[in-house]
């Protein structure tokens, strides 16, 4: 199982004591699967949906991304509903498979170019359009970046970002585009090539 490096920034909106946004990494023995989630609105109710949908993804994290994804709106139901990333590792296989909906923004960074999947429209447990996945070539050493919108995606990574130190990047990230007014989360994660 290859090293997994990790940084994450992570905090509520102002005026807000708990944060609704909420990420999980989970590694197995031939992929790492990486979520994150995005409670609608902000506070209690919102960390409540982050805490459902994170609990459903604990229970069952080898199922493909797209049953996976399913089974969590599903489970949503009945609560204010999130947006949510579900990205797997497969470093074997050389292939990223992302299932997402709603804007949360997940991006590659590899050697030579960065991708950037493109999630569903919808809220997860109340409609989504239509889900689907998307498959990209992928290996150890590059740069996964999840964030929620409280974190402004108008920032560019080039691949050169690949040798930055996660924590710190994702510190200067979240410092330069945060958003005050919105729960904030950007996730980076890296397996040693
Ligand atoms: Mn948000």
């Amino acid at each position: 199982m290859a090293d997994l490096i990790q940084g994450h920034v992570r905090h509520p909106a102002v005026g807000e004591l708990v944060c609704g946004d909420g990420h999980l990494v989970y590694q197995g023995d031939t992929f790492v699967l990486v979520v994150v989630s995005d409670g609608l609105g902000h506070g209690v109710s919102a960390s409540d949906a982050t805490k459902a949908l994170l609990a459903c993804v604990e229970e069952q994290p080898g199922l493909p991304p797209l049953d996976l994804i399913q089974a969590c709106h599903q489970r949503l139901k009945g609560t204010c509903g999130a947006a949510a990333s579900f990205v797997r590792l497969e470093a074997e296989q050389g292939t990223m498979i992302h299932a997402g909906v709603g804007n949360v923004e997940a991006r590659l960074i590899t050697s030579g170019k960065v991708q950037r999947p493109c999630p569903a429209y919808g809220v997860l447990g109340e409609r989504v359009r239509k889900f689907t996945t998307e498959t990209f070539p992928y290996q150890a050493g590059d740069l996964l970046v999840v964030h929620t919108d409280g974190i402004s995606d108008r920032f560019e990574l080039k691949p050169e970002a690949r040798h930055r130190d996660p924590q710190a990047l994702a510190r200067q990230l979240a410092h330069e585009h945060g958003k005050d007014y919105d729960d904030q989360l950007l996730l980076i994660v890296k397996e040693a090539p």
